[in-house]
């Protein structure tokens, strides 16, 4: 095959790392986009945030490879044409990731190691019981490539796993729910629920009031989904009558999540920057190396969003 060039238009802030994993491929060539730029030789785009203006100068273009795994951005800009195949990002480096993030969360609120913390803080010696791991019922909003590696990792650590995706999954060890007539049963005295959902119209606000009520009293929540999961209006009430607990919030419906929003001062939320897990580069190009070479050779595209689905 003859070198293939890949137009980039990433996470900005991260160019010269992305360059450097290129420099391992050299059949490679990934060119960085940059206003002014001709795009419209490059038949593959490898795209985070919208650029106006951009795919309609694309006519060749063959592809559209998400730089991340969510892909609600892409479904709704208009620019990318029907058919023009948008491809997920599923990787090993942004699945360990996020699996270490909900294992480091979920270890956070199972022993309430932020009242001890606290206490630390305080300097006040306070001991507290915490129940067995294999005590501790854990739930996942979303069983797919995240969420089950999330369970497979939490699973090794003895936690009683249940997950919640559209169509029953057979994994060893984990009890399944599917669709909206089992989200209930799912539900029911859930003392961590971790939302790995993509955001859709029918997942939009899931993370609510009505929701927060059906769980275990004083539950931990954990969103790394999207900030349009949770509706942001409802969490901190839920933390004030000690429904829940606490949380711990990787994504937020304005991000940069505003310097004076509530919920960095609140002493029961956790923030971080949507940073819960990054596409590796050097991974992350791998994968899409690997499917552009089988593209190539005539065999289809994997991870391909079905965009009546919404993800
Ligand atoms: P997948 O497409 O592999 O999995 C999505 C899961 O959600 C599937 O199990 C699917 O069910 C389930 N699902 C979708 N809609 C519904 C619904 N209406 N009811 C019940 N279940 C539903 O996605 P990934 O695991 O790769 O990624 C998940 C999300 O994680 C991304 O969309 C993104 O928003 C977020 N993310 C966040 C990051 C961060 O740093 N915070 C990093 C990367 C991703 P089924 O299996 O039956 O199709
Ligand atoms: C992603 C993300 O979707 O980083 O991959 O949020």
């Amino acid at each position: 095959m003859s070198r293939v060039q890949l137009l980039f238009a990433g996470a900005d802030e991260y160019n010269d790392i992305w360059v450097k994993a290129a420099a391992s491929l050299p059949d490679l060539d990934l060119v960085l986009y940059r206003p002014g730029l001709d795009p419209s030789r490059f038949r593959y785009l490898m795209l985070w945030r919208p650029v106006p203006g951009l795919l309609p100068a694309m006519p060749n273009l063959k592809a559209v490879f998400s730089f991340g795994a969510g892909v609600e951005r892409h479904l709704a800009n208009p620019e990318i044409p029907a058919h023009v195949p948008i491809v997920r990002m599923v990787e090993p480096g942004l699945t360990q990731g996020m699996a270490d993030y909900v294992l480091w969360q979920v270890l956070r609120h199972h022993r309430r190691f932020w009242e001890l913390e606290e206490a630390a803080r305080e300097g006040r010696w306070a001991p507290h019981w915490y129940p067995a791991a294999w005590d501790r019922k854990v739930g996942i909003l979303g069983l797919g490539n995240l969420g089950q590696a999330a369970a497979r990792q939490l699973l090794s650590f003895d936690f009683q796993i249940r997950g919640w995706s559209q169509s029953r999954k057979d994994l060893p060890g984990i009890a399944s729910f599917a669709g909206t007539a089992e989200l209930p049963a799912f539900l029911k005295d859930l003392e961590i629920l971790v939302c790995l959902l993509p955001l859709t119209p029918q997942t939009a606000g899931i993370l609510n009031a009505g929701l927060f009520a059906q769980l275990a009293p004083g539950a931990a929540l954990i969103n790394a989904g999207r900030g349009g999961h949770l509706v942001e209006a409802d969490l901190i009430p839920a933390l004030n009558s000690g429904q829940l607990a606490a949380a711990s919030l990787d994504v937020f419906a304005t991000e940069p999540l505003p310097g004076d929003h509530p919920f960095w001062a609140h002493p029961r939320i956790f923030v971080t920057p949507h940073n819960a897990s990054d596409t590796d580069p050097g991974t992350g190009l791998g994968e899409v190396w690997r499917q552009i070479v089988a593209f190539e050779g005539g065999r289809p595209l994997e991870n391909v969003v079905e965009r009546a689905r919404g993800y």
